[in-house]
């Protein structure tokens, strides 16, 4: 199994989580600052059967798309769809 974090812009967040529950996923949504903006983003853990991966990775690029926004001194900054973390999961149970 592995655990996908996946941090995206707020806008895409809600037809992120619509598209994951539709195939199947699930998800947790957790908000998020960026560290060099310090403005608001989202961020989805999302449990993941290994052979799912790359249909999960799909998804996020299909749902999830780039902006730009204005920086510290008014110069435009590339935000890209999704930053992603793939990782290995030891052990996970539902209590
Ligand atoms: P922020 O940290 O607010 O970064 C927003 C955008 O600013 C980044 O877009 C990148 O284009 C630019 N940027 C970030 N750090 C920079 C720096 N030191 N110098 C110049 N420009 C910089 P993305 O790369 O698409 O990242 C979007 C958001 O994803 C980030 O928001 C952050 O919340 C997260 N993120 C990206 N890479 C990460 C990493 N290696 N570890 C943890 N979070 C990350």
């Amino acid at each position: 199994m592995k655990l996908v974090m996946s941090i995206v812009n707020i806008d895409d967040a809600s037809d992120l989580l619509d598209a994951l529950a539709a195939k199947g996923f699930t998800s947790t949504l957790v908000s998020s600052t960026g560290g060099f903006l310090k403005r608001g983003n989202d961020t989805l853990l999302i449990g993941a059967p290994d052979d799912r991966v790359d249909e999960l990775l799909s998804l996020i690029k299909e749902t999830c798309h780039p902006h730009s926004e204005s920086g510290k001194q008014s110069s435009q900054v590339e935000i890209g769809a999704a930053t992603v973390f793939v990782l290995d999961v030891d052990q996970h149970e539902t209590f």
